[in-house]
């Protein structure tokens, strides 16, 4: 064995929790390391031209990127492949490219959906991540007109739903799939679990989390996947 892993993240990057919650349900000793978020492109240059965060560098000091084929890389790798393994392949493929395609759509509009919950969102952003003394205030000020004037509110109008309502919608839509089990894999969580888990774990640290808070089988999966990376 070389060198002890190493995971570059943002501490509120959706893609970045679906990884990390992974590794931290499989207890890998890896070495979490957040980058400056004025700075991704530059601060994960090591790893090539992909330019973004989650990169997972190897004991072999081999960068793997891009959220899903790392879950998979690293369930193969340090796991023998027994989430992939766990139940119905297409199933699974299937409510991993609604979880990439649905949900990581909702994160936006329930962070930055109106003005208000944009400057609650961007500067708690500039708290959370590691910046410059000039572009934490920089991201904290001039960063939330541009998330929700550029980017929420387009989304926000294409959905038509409010942004709970949208959250609400795919919490029943994804617990329903788990039919009477505990999670999507059944008694225990799999690949798709923390697909789901990073999307919304990722919301935890803002205060528009209490909307989601009042969906109740959504939280008790939410909670039993807590527990089950304690
Ligand atoms: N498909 C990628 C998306 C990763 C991604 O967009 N990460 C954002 C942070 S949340 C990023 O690094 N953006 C920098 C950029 O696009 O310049 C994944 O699932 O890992």
């Amino acid at each position: 064995m070389g060198q002890v892993p190493t995971l570059h993240l943002l501490y509120s990057c959706p893609f970045c929790w679906k990884v990390r919650g992974l590794i931290e349900y499989l207890k890998l000793d890896v070495n979490l390391v957040g980058v400056n978020g004025m700075k991704i492109k530059k601060e994960v240059k090591f790893a090539g031209d992909w330019g973004k965060v989650p990169v997972f560098t190897d004991e072999n000091g081999i960068h793997h990127v891009d959220s899903t084929p790392l879950l998979k890389h690293i369930d193969q790798t340090y796991n023998n492949g027994s989430m992939a393994n766990q139940g119905d392949n297409e199933r699974q493929e299937k409510w991993l490219d609604w979880a990439d395609t649905k949900m990581s759509k909702a994160t936006v509009p329930i962070l930055y959906g109106t003005i208000g919950s944009a400057l609650k969102t961007t500067t708690r952003i500039s708290k959370l991540e590691k910046f410059g003394f000039f572009s934490k205030r920089l991201y904290a000020w001039a960063g939330f007109p541009v998330m929700w004037g550029i980017i929420a509110r387009k989304r926000v109008k294409k959905d038509g739903r409010t942004p709970k309502k949208l959250w609400h919608d795919l919490l029943t839509e994804f617990t329903a799939a788990h039919g009477s089990k505990p999670f999507f894999g059944g008694e225990t969580p799999d690949l798709v679990d923390f697909a789901a888990y990073g999307y919304m774990r990722s919301i935890s640290p803002f205060p528009q989390f209490s909307l989601l808070t009042d969906h109740e089988s959504g939280m008790a999966w939410y909670n039993r996947m807590e527990a089950s990376i304690q």
